[in-house]
């Protein structure tokens, strides 16, 4: 490697994640755009809940429907409607629901741009006080989509990189059976090893590549050569739902690089 004092190695070490759970405030009280879902009620001490999801086949449906019915029996006073939608039902659906102020009790969201700019409306509830005690122990489920350990941030980059310069750059796959088709952007890369085997002449990972598979716990070891152009550039999961939730950084290639190995 050219670079000195000695080579740069980037770990990126991606982990795993599901959707976040959002649920819409009832009240009006200390915000003027509190909801009034019409869905909810709440009589002689009986609540009723919609839930909006997007499990609208099994295996998962059928354990969504267990779960409704196992909390009514821990909660008897609540009961909660099940109601699965297609993904892109979320995407145009709910903000109708929330601007009409009639958006279910609680509903599925992936964490990011929809998210935040619903949590913006004053239309949510924040739950963190009531999870808090308990959402580790769900471990990566709850995680959400992150590079080392970190969401997508775009105002800033994570490492730079030298202009007419070579790296190696170390892409670990820890999201425990997750895949992730990783896309670096701007330069193609040489895939030097995969999981400490080297990649030799005739083998289809020895040409030059833009997209790397990353299998459940893969360990990729890459040069990649950046020449003649500066600034921005993302990489980012090609798997367009880890995508849009944030598995996703930018970096920049200036004239002067740092020696960030962890960004
Ligand atoms: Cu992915």
């Amino acid at each position: 490697m050219r670079r000195s004092p000695k080579p740069v190695i980037v770990a990126i070490a991606v982990t795993a994640a599901a959707a976040t759970i959002a649920a819409c405030s009832s009240s009006s009280s200390g915000t003027s755009a509190g909801s009034s879902s019409s869905t909810s009620s709440s009589a002689g001490g009986q609540v009723t809940l919609s839930w909006w999801n997007n499990a609208t086949a099994d295996p998962l449906k059928g354990i969504w429907v267990s779960a409704v019915t196992a909390f009514h029996t821990a909660h008897p006073n609540v009961t909660i409607q099940n109601v699965p939608h297609q993904n892109e039902f979320f995407k145009t659906n709910m903000p109708i629901a929330l601007k009409s102020n009639n958006p279910p009790d609680i509903y599925q969201q992936w964490g990011g741009g929809a998210e935040a700019t619903q949590i913006q409306s004053g239309k949510l509830a924040d739950l963190t006080q009531y999870v808090s005690g308990w959402i580790g122990t769900l471990g990566k489920a709850a995680a959400g989509w992150q590079v080392n350990g970190k969401f997508m941030d775009c105002t800033r980059f994570r490492f730079k990189t030298q202009v007419n310069e070579f790296e190696r750059w170390i892409i670990q796959n820890s999201s425990g059976g997750w895949q992730h088709p990783v896309h670096i952007h701007f330069e193609e890369f040489r895939i030097l090893s995969r999981n400490g085997v080297a990649v030799k002449p005739g083998s289809i990972e020895f040409a030059r590549k833009d997209v790397m598979q990353l299998r459940g716990n893969d360990r990729i070891e890459l040069l990649i050569r950046f020449r003649d152009m500066v600034g921005g550039y993302p990489i980012h999961c090609h798997n367009t739902v880890h995508e849009d939730h944030q598995m996703m950084m930018i970096y920049n290639v200036a004239d002067v690089g740092d020696n960030n190995t962890r960004p």
